[in-house]
């Protein structure tokens, strides 16, 4: 039993950006800095969108200065109107687009093993109004789409993607960018691959490519016309220059999230109170985006905000992504109030997202695991010394990928 366990000297946040080597940013600057373009669709803009599309395996990319305005002007430049279909279970960029949008967004509970957008409900939740369903792959677990696909079509509703999370991701060695008919990915810095801030829309209609491309820069056709009032959400060039050299690191990333990710399960899988979360469905190459767990207060023996407190003690910056869920938010909560979302409201109660990034250490999981028993120990003494032998003897798990 582990008795005394000392608390980090520097904080272990969630997440932490992945870096390329310096000296290849470096040469990447000088080559900047020769060219002078700095942005407005440059060349390194250009390479990264190419890159992209081949590594999605799409015909139609446009790039952003960051996830959230992609989305905003994808809702636009689909032309998108009345009621949204909805998860309240977000970060709160996903219903901050639709209301940047002055659409109604129609929240519907989530399934409870990947906390995804629950298909069996939308149904009923389907209004005269309704255009369209924006479901999130949370962690980046993908939705149930066949399902989601089966009721857009059904209901003649474009079906849209927050994949915020889900880069990388693939269902039966097809990207996860092509399915519905439209889905957004956030290359922020906290994410498993980034362009320090970006955002991507991949698509299937190609008369969407000229729309965004007018929405991002102000809706300029040449020097003297402007066709729409566009915004200024364009990517720059360090931005992709970031992209670039991060997406050669790709599989390595997956690959060292997925090894903490497996010793994070096989630590925690015996002590009561943390439950995991599921694993990848079959048929799923997942990208290992975060580590959450639900606290069961009861086995536990602390509440989920208590134990957050106490990792923030020891120094592990844990977050409870997404508490509130969105329509609990003062902004949104007068709109909202009737909505069954009990399933969404449990989780996020219970929800505590561990830190995960390509540069976390063995011996920190290890560590935190640590903490994790030994808080547990001290709410049950006597239970948690059986169950921590019975650990230590199980072999590790092994996850499918
Ligand atoms: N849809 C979904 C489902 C999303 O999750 C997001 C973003 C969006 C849409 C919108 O996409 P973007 O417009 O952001 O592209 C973070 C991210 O800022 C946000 O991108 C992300 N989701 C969300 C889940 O997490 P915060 O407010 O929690 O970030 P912050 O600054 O607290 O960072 C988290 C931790 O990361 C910090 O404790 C320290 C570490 N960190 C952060 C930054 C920025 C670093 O070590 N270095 C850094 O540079 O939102």
């Amino acid at each position: 039993m582990v008795s005394i366990i000392q608390p980090f000297k520097t904080p272990i946040t969630v997440a932490r950006p992945a870096l390329p080597p310096l000296e290849e940013f470096r040469k990447g600057l000088e080559e900047i800095w020769e060219r002078a373009w700095l942005t407005n669709d440059g060349p390194l803009v250009r390479k990264f969108r190419d890159l992209l599309l081949q590594f999605c395996g799409v015909d139609h990319a446009s790039l952003f200065t960051n996830g959230t305005l992609s989305l905003q002007l994808a809702l636009q430049g689909m032309g998108i109107s009345g009621d949204v279909i909805t998860t309240p279970y977000t970060f709160v960029a996903t219903t901050h687009a639709l209301f940047w949008n002055r659409l109604r967004p129609v929240f519907v509970d989530i399934e409870p093993t990947y906390y995804s957008l629950d298909p069996d409900r939308i149904e009923a939740a389907i209004t005269p109004w309704t255009t369209a369903i924006l479901a999130v792959h949370v962690y980046g677990q993908p939705c149930r789409l066949e399902e989601l696909q089966r009721v857009a079509r059904k209901h003649g509703l474009k079906l849209l993607y927050d994949a915020a999370h889900a880069f990388g991701v693939e269902v039966e060695g097809k990207s996860i960018a092509r399915f519905g008919d439209l889905s957004m990915f956030s290359f922020h810095a906290t994410k498993v691959f980034h362009s320090i801030e970006g955002g991507m829309l991949t698509f299937r209609e190609p008369e969407l490519q000229r729309r965004l491309d007018y929405l991002k820069n102000f809706g300029f056709e040449n020097e003297t016309e402007v066709v729409m009032p566009g915004t200024n959400a364009k990517m720059s060039e360090f931005q992709a220059l970031m992209g670039i050299l991060l997406l050669a690191h790709m599989e390595e990333m997956i690959e060292k999230r997925r090894n903490l990710t497996l010793l994070y399960r096989h630590r925690l899988a015996g002590i009561p109170g943390i439950c995991l979360p599921a694993l990848p469905a079959p048929g799923v190459r997942y990208n290992y985006a975060y580590m959450p767990i639900e606290v069961d207060e009861e086995a536990f023996g602390m509440s989920r905000d208590d134990l957050y407190q106490k990792l923030h003690e020891y120094n592990v910056i844990a977050r409870r992504y997404f508490y509130p869920i969105v329509p609990d938010f003062p902004c949104y909560r007068h709109i909202f109030r009737d909505a069954d979302l009990g399933v969404a409201r449990r989780v996020a109660s219970r929800i505590l997202v561990l830190p995960l990034y390509t540069e976390l250490r063995i011996d920190e999981v290890e560590r935190i695991c640590d903490m994790l028993e030994y808080l547990h120990s001290r709410c049950y003494p006597d239970a948690a010394a059986a169950a921590m032998e019975s650990i230590v003897s199980a072999p590790p798990l092994e996850l499918v990928v």
